[in-house]
């Protein structure tokens, strides 16, 4: 579905050429109906960009509240995969990057085949955007102004930290029937994982551009 003609919104949609990206979202699975219909919005568009699906890396996590630190350690996570591919040993690379040789636990560990044969197709680049997504419904306590301050601040922080362009999929509800409109359920609204989905082409198009001192528009 289109987004709503009007005042608001990103203006006319542009077009920007995804192929070469790598990109990474992490969702809550809180709220699961509304989440996943905005991850086949977000889908929708980063394929219709070109973005290959051994580009596209999705974790999960069980809440909102850990989006802000899946965010960073995905960075992190593809920054070692391409220190090691990139000729640097995985132990090394790991070691400066997250800066605690305890995290890199897992990183001997068999993984599943199908996952490992997936991944191996893919791009070892680090992530050219990561797109957070997650859906807070206001309750009766005050957890759902925390929760939302603490993962809005936290997410900003870490995409300035990185230098990883982080698209705020974070929806932020006062009623869950807000929720379903926003992710475009029951033909009602507009699904915003489309633009976020746009976001994070456009953002890594011009991050590359940026990296290598030219003002892509
Ligand atoms: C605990 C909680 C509540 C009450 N509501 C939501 C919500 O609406 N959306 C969401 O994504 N997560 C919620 N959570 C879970 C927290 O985000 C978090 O996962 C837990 O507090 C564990 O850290």
């Amino acid at each position: 579905m289109s987004p709503p003609t009007g005042i608001k919104g990103p203006g006319e949609a542009r077009t920007y050429d995804g192929t070469p990206l790598r990109i990474g979202i992490v969702h809550a699975r809180w709220n699961e109906q509304i989440i996943s219909a905005l991850l086949e919005g977000t889908l929708s568009k980063l394929r219709a960009a070109g973005v290959r699906d051994e580009n596209i890396v999705i974790q999960t996590v069980p809440g909102s509240y850990e989006l802000p630190y899946a965010v960073q350690r995905m960075y992190l996570a593809s920054q070692t995969q391409h220190a090691a591919t990139a000729g640097g040993t995985l132990t090394s690379a790991a070691t400066d990057l997250l800066g605690s040789t305890t995290d890199l636990a897992g990183l001997g560990q068999k993984k599943d085949e199908k996952a490992t044969e997936e991944e191996s197709k893919g791009s070892k680049e680090p992530f050219d955007a990561i797109i957070a997504i997650g859906a807070l419904i206001k309750g009766s306590t005050m957890h759902f102004e925390y929760i939302s301050d603490a993962v809005s601040h936290a997410l900003m922080k870490v995409q300035m930290e990185t230098g990883c362009a982080v698209v705020f999929g974070l929806l932020t509800l006062l009623t869950e029937e807000q929720g379903l409109e926003r992710a475009g359920i029951d033909g009602k609204g507009h699904n915003h994982g489309e633009d976020w989905g746009a976001a994070a082409v456009e953002l890594g198009v011009k991050r590359r551009g940026w990296n290598e001192g030219k003002f892509v528009e």
